[in-house]
C-alpha cells in the first residue's frame, strides 16, 4: 500500500473504522475515501456499485457492520443477520467487479464453535455449533470469510479475513441496553461512583473468560496484514490474555476508583464461556500487541469522561 493509493474505509465512524482512519492518518496515507450513511447506504445494492464505479478504491478495510453487545444480539438477531449479509456481500462484489487490489474484512472471534479447544485456531473454524447469544451475527460473518475465500479462489481476487478477540477503546458504544461488556463496566461503575451507589449490577455469574485487544492495537495489526503480500486468508488478531469478567468489573473499579461491591445478575447471560483465539499465525510475522488491559483502560476511561461526563 502507498501513502497515494486510493483507501476505503466502510465504517469509518465506528469503533474499528474511527481507529483505522486515524492510524492511517497519522502514516500519512492522504487518499482515504469516507461516506457517511446517509451519503452512501451499505446496505443498497445499486449504491454501493455506483459508489465503487465512481471513486475505484485499490484498497478496502470493510470495518462497516451491524455490531452489539450479548443482549444486542440476542435480542435482535434479524437486524445483525439482514445488515451485516447485505453490507459485506455488496462491497466484496462491488471490490470485485471493480478491480479492488486488496480486501480486509473484519470478521469475529465468535465465528469459531462455542464449545471450541482453546486457544482458538483458525483452522478450527466450522467445526461445531455455534454459541446461541450471536448465532446470527456469527452465521453472517462466517459467510462473509467463506465469501473473500470463495472469490479469490474463483476469480483471483487477494480479499483476506481477519478475526479479532473482544475490542474496545475510544468511539465505543457506551448504551447500556446494546453495548458490549467493557463500555458497560466504565459506564455503571463511574455512574454508581458519581451517585454514592453501594454497589454496581453485573450481568451474568462473572465466571466467563474474555480476551480484550485495544482498536488501536487491531488497526496496526490490520495496517499490517494489508501491507503484507504473505497475510494468510484468515488470520486471528488479539492479546493472547484472558480475564473472567469478574475480575475485568474490579480492574474497571480500581481504575475508576470506586470502592462499592458487585452484585451478579444471574438472569442476564453469560454467553460463550471461552474464547481465547491463538495468535501463532499473526506471531510468526512478527506482530504483537501493545497496549495492556489495565493502561487501555485508563485512556479509554479519560476519554469517556471528556466526552460524556462534561455533557
Ligand atoms: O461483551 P459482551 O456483551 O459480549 O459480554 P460477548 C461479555 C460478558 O460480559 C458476558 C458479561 O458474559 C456478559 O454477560 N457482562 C457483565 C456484560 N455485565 C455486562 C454488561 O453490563 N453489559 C454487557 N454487554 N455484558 C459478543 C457477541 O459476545 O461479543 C458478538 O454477542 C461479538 O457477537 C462480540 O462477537 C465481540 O463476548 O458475550
Amino acid at each position: 500500500m502507498n501513502k497515494t493509493d486510493r483507501i476505503f474505509v466502510a465504517g469509518h465512524r465506528g469503533l474499528v473504522g474511527s481507529a483505522l482512519l486515524r492510524m492511517l492518518k497519522l502514516r500519512g496515507f492522504d487518499n482515504v475515501i469516507l461516506r457517511d450513511r446517509k451519503d452512501l447506504d451499505l446496505t443498497r445494492q445499486e449504491q454501493v456499485e455506483a459508489f465503487f464505479v465512481a471513486t475505484r478504491p485499490q484498497y478496502v478495510f470493510l470495518a462497516a457492520a451491524r455490531v452489539g453487545g450479548i443482549a444486542a444480539n440476542d435480542s435482535r438477531p434479524a437486524d445483525f443477520i439482514f445488515e451485516n449479509l447485505a453490507i459485506q456481500t455488496n462491497v466484496i462484489d462491488s471490490a470485485y467487479r471493480n478491480g479492488v487490489e486488496r480486501l480486509l474484512f473484519l470478521g469475529s472471534s465468535c465465528v469459531y464453535p462455542r464449545e471450541c479447544p482453546q486457544p482458538m485456531r483458525e483452522e478450527y473454524l466450522l467445526t461445531g455449533p455455534l454459541e446461541t447469544t450471536n448465532e446470527a451475527y456469527a452465521i453472517a460473518k462466517i459467510a462473509g470469510i467463506e465469501m473473500c475465500a470463495a472469490y479469490n479462489a474463483q476469480y483471483g481476487t487477494d480479499f483476506i479475513a481477519v478475526m479479532p478477540t473482544n475490542l474496545y477503546g475510544i468511539n465505543d458504544n457506551f448504551d447500556l441496553n446494546d453495548s458490549h461488556v467493557l463500555p458497560a463496566l466504565i459506564r455503571k461503575v463511574h455512574e454508581a461512583k458519581t451517585t454514592n451507589s453501594p454497589h454496581v449490577v453485573i450481568w451474568g455469574s462473572g465466571t466467563p473468560q474474555r480476551e480484550f485487544l485495544h482498536v488501536d492495537d487491531l488497526a496496526d495489526a490490520c495496517l499490517f496484514l494489508m501491507g503484507r503480500g504473505d497475510a494468510a486468508h484468515l488470520t486471528n488478531i488479539g492479546s493472547g490474555e484472558e480475564v473472567s469478567i469478574r475480575d475485568l468489573a474490579k480492574l474497571v473499579c480500581t481504575v475508576v476508583g470506586y470502592n462499592g461491591g458487585l452484585v451478579f445478575d444471574t438472569s442476564k447471560p453469560d454467553g460463550t464461556p471461552r474464547k481465547l483465539l491463538d495468535c501463532s499465525r499473526l506471531r510468526v510475522l512478527g506482530w504483537r500487541h501493545s497496549t495492556e488491559l489495565r493502561a487501555g483502560i485508563e485512556t479509554t476511561y479519560e476519554w469517556y469522561c471528556d466526552r460524556f461526563d462534561a455533557a
